[in-house]
């Protein structure tokens, strides 16, 4: 069968389980919005995990919602549902002793996916948490990113974390990461601003979108409470907007993937993204920013 998953660390765990229990003979990275426009060839051949529903897929595990919700079947094979990640609900799907080596792997996901990590975390990440640093799906799924992904799931299954960290590959992105933190520190501070409870970057105008450990503007503007990124998408005429609720200030009432579901986008709880034409954005980003307020 063909898995088909995210290129997170919750979708390379999820693979990690799913290439345990089921026979996989290759596996497609898929980005959420693809899945969502159907413009991924699904058939009943797939697995697909920690992405929107699709209804020819053989088996489904997601924990996301606002992604079309409504076409989730009452029956189907797999689970969906509440759940800090989508490896958590495979790993109690398959509820097998052979997966329970991988408890670790499970629970770093679950505080990476959901956010649950700590200052020290974000400042001075180790194990799980620094390997999920150097996954990071937003700079593009193409060749070298693919097979980056292919090598960390041979890995995760036959060493420990510790040797993973130790791969020539992984020490290169590690310490490419630590260095480019810098930078980023510096683009998020000239280009942000408190607005009430949130903090807007405002990428738009720059060429290239400056990509950084994604919490590191919490423990700068602790202020906030939700932090509202905007970037040019694949193409100038389209604008994305993503708002994650700040894990160090957990006081945000709003629901974010409900929230940009009723914008044509989705999430979770906590965080999530939309895409609007650049045209409309003014006002689409305007009236986010006033139910932000309003929630609190
Ligand atoms: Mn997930």
């Amino acid at each position: 069968m063909r898995l088909i998953t995210r290129g997170d660390l919750d979708g390379l765990t999820s693979a990690v389980l799913i290439t345990s229990m089921e026979k996989i003979d290759s596996i497609e990275l898929v980005h959420p919005k693809d899945m969502q426009d159907g413009k991924v060839e699904v058939t009943g051949n797939d697995i697909v995990v920690n992405l929107p529903f699709h209804p020819k897929a053989a088996m489904w595990f997601d924990h996301h919602f606002g992604y079309d919700a409504q076409e989730v079947p009452a029956k189907f094979k797999g689970k969906y549902g509440v759940s800090p990640s989508a490896a958590r609900l495979v790993f109690e799907y398959y509820n097998h002793p052979s997966l329970d080596k991988f408890g670790e792997l499970v629970g770093e996901t679950d505080r990476v996916d959901a956010a649950q990590l700590t200052l020290d975390d974000i400042l001075h990440p180790k194990r799980y948490i620094l390997l999920s640093y150097t996954l990071d799906p937003r700079t593009g799924l193409g060749g070298a990113f693919r097979s980056y992904f292919m090598h960390l799931l041979d890995w995760l299954k036959v060493h420990p974390i510790g040797e993973v960290l130790k791969m020539p590959e992984v020490k290169e992105k590690v310490d490419t990461i630590l260095k480019n933190e810098k930078d980023f520190q510096k683009a998020l501070k000239k280009h942000s601003k408190l607005d009430g409870n949130i903090v807007v970057t405002d990428f738009r105008r720059l060429a290239e979108r400056p990509v950084g450990n994604r919490f590191v503007v919490y423990a700068l503007y602790p202020e906030a409470n939700v932090w509202m990124n905007l970037f040019k998408g694949r193409t100038a005429d389209i604008t994305v907007v993503s708002l994650g609720h700040s894990i160090l200030n957990r006081t945000c009432n709003t629901n974010i993937g409900q929230l940009l579901s009723t914008f044509g986008g989705g999430g979770h709880r906590g965080a999530g993204t939309c895409q609007v034409p650049s045209k409309s954005a003014g006002r689409v980003i305007k009236k986010i920013k006033e139910i932000l307020k309003a929630n609190g």
